[in-house]
Order: structure tokens, then sequence, then C-alpha cells
């Protein structure tokens, strides 16, 4: 693809924007970066922007610089559908996303991981369990790193992990991961989508450029996904509670069980061809740290893609027993007297601590509260009845608490974030769960949500030394 001298438009001056226009001035382009936001709002963007030299026009979208240029790169906060965009289209523009211009600098195989829940738990497990296996593997994409960064890395590596969104299929033509997995999807962006089924097309569009050489796996509880599945060219490997007599993954109550035959990559393009001859493979559930049955799913899925990719069933399990989840997402912390801590400070809203609440079949004691962003507590109700024995109500919120849960449950309040864990330690019996699940903003007592789960994981900490 040839670059240099062409005038290329970047829109979006995020962490995306930056990166691809990087990546473009580095290979000739005459690089320009527009956003729709105010210089102010974009500060260390924007001065990143001036320090690599790049010119930016900011705080509106021109017609004129869309309808001049001979390439138009997209961030994926971005809609395709914008009138600039769908205008320079009419026009004759190229228009690409930002993984299709990455994906035609890479030579190595791509994993790509999407579905609506779990993509960066199964993206980042995914990479851990091929890193454990001895492979040189780079992990990025929605989850932080732009994937356009790879091509300009000094560390080359074996394979690509990339956690891809559906806004960043949107904008994909040649994009072809060697093995694409599909967790799952529900209603979400809708808000940027005409309908779910539009959403759903999305998803599918990561095996879209997909042949029989390559690896798709798939969710295979989910009929819709099982039936869309019929069209994808590639091999097709599906997790499930139940297999139809196929290659995959089985999840029972206590084990998850993989079957994988003529398990061989030497294909073309693929560096890794060691020749794993692993066909089955079987997870104990119990020896899992992130709890849940889609947790248990998102394993399925890793293990699979791991073991295809070259894999060991060493580097799996390894993986396994070390991977504590994804910092203050249902994030496993410590045991202490045979009581399990996690810390879920990233539920912010209701919706968020139900799903946790359902990951556990044994009594929790639940820390609950800080700035409720207008939520009603009220809909916790029956999920406190099925799993919790104790709230500790913290922050701006506890009152709310009180009088909407304290006809359900016991409720104690505390003042401070060592003052929960110590009161829910107090509560405990072995067996139990102490989680933090907030089901509000931190802003009242902490900086982001970030920082209150740190504090929740020191107080944790300091527990474990006093009680050894
Ligand atoms: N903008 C315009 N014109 C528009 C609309 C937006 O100029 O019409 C500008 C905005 O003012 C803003 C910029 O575009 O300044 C935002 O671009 P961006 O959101 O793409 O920003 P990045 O920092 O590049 O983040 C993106 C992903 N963001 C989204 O998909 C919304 C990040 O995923 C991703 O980590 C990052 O690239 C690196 O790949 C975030 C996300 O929420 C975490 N993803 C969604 C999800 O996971 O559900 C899909």
């Amino acid at each position: 693809m040839e670059l240099n001298q062409k005038k290329v438009l970047v829109v979006g001056l995020g962490r995306t924007g930056v990166a691809a226009a990087s990546f473009l001035k580095k290979r000739g382009a005459l690089v320009t970066v527009t956003d729709s936001a105010a210089e102010q709002d974009l500060a260390e963007y924007s001065q990143q922007a001036h320090q690599l030299g790049i010119k930016t026009e900011l705080g509106h979208h021109r017609a004129e610089t869309f309808n001049s240029s001979d390439l138009i790169v997209l961030s994926p906060g971005v809609p395709h559908t914008i009138r600039p965009i769908t205008k320079a289209n009419e026009n004759g523009i190229r228009i690409m996303g930002e993984i299709e211009i990455a994906s035609r600098f890479i030579r190595e195989p791509i994993i790509a991981v999407t579905g609506t829940n779990g993509k960066t738990t199964t993206t980042s497990l995914l990479g851990e369990m091929l890193k454990k296996s001895g492979l040189k593997v780079f992990v990025g994409g929605n989850i932080g790193k732009p994937l356009i960064d790879y091509p300009d890395e000094k560390e080359k590596a074996q394979i690509i992990v990339a956690e891809v969104s559906s806004f960043q299929l949107d904008t994909i033509d040649t994009f072809r991961p060697k093995i694409a997995i599909l967790l799952n999807i529900a209603e979400d962006h809708l808000d940027r989508y005409p309908d779910y089924r539009a959403y759903y097309r999305s998803k599918f569009r990561i095996f879209e450029n997909q042949d029989a050489n390559d690896t798709a796996i798939l969710n295979g509880s989910d009929p819709h996904i099982r039936s869309s599945a019929r069209k994808i060219k590639s091999r097709k490997l599906f997790f499930s509670e139940r297999l139809k007599k196929e290659e995959g993954a089985i999840i029972t109550d206590d084990k998850i069980v993989l079957h994988i035959k003529n398990n061989k990559f030497t294909e073309e393009n693929f560096q890794v061809s060691r020749n794993t001859t692993c066909e089955s493979l079987s997870i104990d559930r119990r020896d899992l740290r992130i709890p849940g049955k889609h947790n248990s799913e998102n394993v399925a899925a890793a293990s699979i893609a791991a073991l295809v990719a070259g894999g060991t069933p060493q580097g799996v399990q390894s993986a396994l027993i070390n991977f504590r989840g994804i910092s203050h997402r249902l994030e496993y912390i410590e045991t202490i007297n045979a009581v399990r801590y996690y810390n879920d400070s990233k539920a912010t809203n209701t919706a968020a601590v139900i799903r946790a609440l359902e990951c556990f079949n044994d009594s929790v004691i639940l820390i609950l509260g800080g700035r409720n962003k207008g939520g009603n507590f009220h809909a916790l109700a029956e999920a406190v009845r099925s799993h919790v024995t104790q709230i500790i109500a913290l922050g701006e919120a506890k009152n709310d608490i009180l009088s909407s849960l304290g006809a359900i449950v016991s409720i104690k309040t505390a003042a401070t974030m060592e003052d929960a864990v110590f009161k829910a330690a107090q509560k405990a019996v072995p067996g139990d769960v102490v989680l933090l699940s907030p089901a509000c903003a931190s802003f009242d007592m902490y900086r982001d949500y970030a920082h209150r789960g740190t504090v929740f994981t020191e107080a944790v900490k300091k527990l474990k030394k006093k009680s050894a």
C-alpha cells in the first residue's frame, strides 16, 4: 500500500488518531488529523500531535479537507455514517478504519476476539496462554493499544492477539484473522446502530474474509449464532454446554473439556508451525479464579484458540492458574480464612452488580455505594435476595441504599473502604465471598473507579497480613 506523498486525513484525535497519524507520517504521508471536539477538550492528544509535527483541524470537520484527501482513516469512535464521510465516499475517496490499514502491514497471523461482553478478559487471557507456551505475542486493539502500533514495534511477535469491536469491524475491507472468536452478542451500542440486526451483522463481519484455512470459534449455546455460522467458510469450533458431535469445548458444571482433531498449524504465513497435536484437554472449573458461567465461556474460547494457534496444554493451564481477571472487573484479590475477596469497582450501575452477583453460588457480602448516578437500588432487590447475606453501604448513596434495600437484607454502613472491608470480614464465614461492586460512581471519595478498586485491594491485603 503506497502512502508516500499521499494526502491522508485521520478522523478522531484520540489514542487511535495519534497512533495512526504517527504510523502514516513515518511512511511519508502528508497527514492531517481532524476532530469535532475543541482543542481544550483533547488536551494530551492534541499536544502529542503537535509534538509529532502533525497538522490538526479541531473543533469542526471541514468538508473541503475531506474531499481533497487521497485517503481517510477513521478512529473507532467516529461513525462511518457521518455526513463528511458519506459525502467523501460518494466522491470516490477511499475510507479505511485503523485495523484495516494496520492489518495490511502485519505479516504475522492475527487472532481477533469480538463479542458484546468478555472481549478484554478473553484477549488478555489468550495472550497469557500463548506467552506461557513460549511464544512471542503482541496483544492490542480495542483493549487500549491500537493495532497500528504493532508494525513499528522493535520486538517482533510470532502471533498478534487483537480485541476487535463492532465499530472497528464496520470499516474493514480485507481484514482476515487466521483465528476469529465471537464470544456472544447481546443488545448494545444502539445509539450508534439503527437496530440490533445491524449491530449483529457488524459482529459477524469478523469472519467475512476467512477461508477454509482459517478457524472460527463461536458460542454454540446461542441458537442464532449457530444458525448464522452456517454461512462462514472457515473451520468452525464451538464452545457450548452441549456439543453436537462436533469439535470445540463443552462446558459442564465442573469442567471445560476441549476436543480438537487434526490440530496442526503449518499453513502459509503461520510462523508457528509446531505441529502441536494436543487433541483434548480438561480444565477443572474449580481451579479458575474468574467466576461465573460467562467467564467459563471466555476460558473455553481462549483455550481453543490457544491450542489451535500452537499453544501448549501446559501453557494454557499455567495461564489459567495465574489469571486473576482484568483489574477492577470481578478481579480476584485474596482468600482469607476461606473467604474470597473480589474487586468489581468498575461496576458503576445496578445491571453490572446483578451480573456480578449471578456469578456466585456462595453467599455474598456486598460492599455497595458511592455517588449515585441516578440509578434505582430497588433494581437490585431480587439479586440481593438470592445472593447477599449482608450489605455494607458506603459513600453518599448510603441512605438511598438503606431505604431501598433495608427491608430485604441486613445493612451496615461504613465510613471508609478499610472500615467496609473490616466489617465485611467480621460478618463473613468460611465459603463466603466479599464483593466490592458499588453500583455507583466513585467521585464522592476517590479519583476514579480504579483508585477506589486499588484502595479496596490494599485494605484486603492489610487484612491478610493481620490474619497471617
Ligand atoms: N469524533 C469526531 N467526529 C465524530 C465523532 C467523534 O471527531 O463524528 C472524535 C471525538 O471527539 C473524539 C475521537 O473522535 O476525540 C474519539 O475517537 P475514539 O473514541 O475512537 O478514541 P480512541 O482513544 O482512539 O479509542 C478507540 C476506542 N474507542 C471507541 O471505540 C469508542 C477504544 O475503545 C480503544 O481502546 C482505542 O481506540 C484503541 O484501540 C474504547 C471503547 O469504549 C475502550 N470501545 C467500545 C467498547 O469496548 O464497547 C467499542
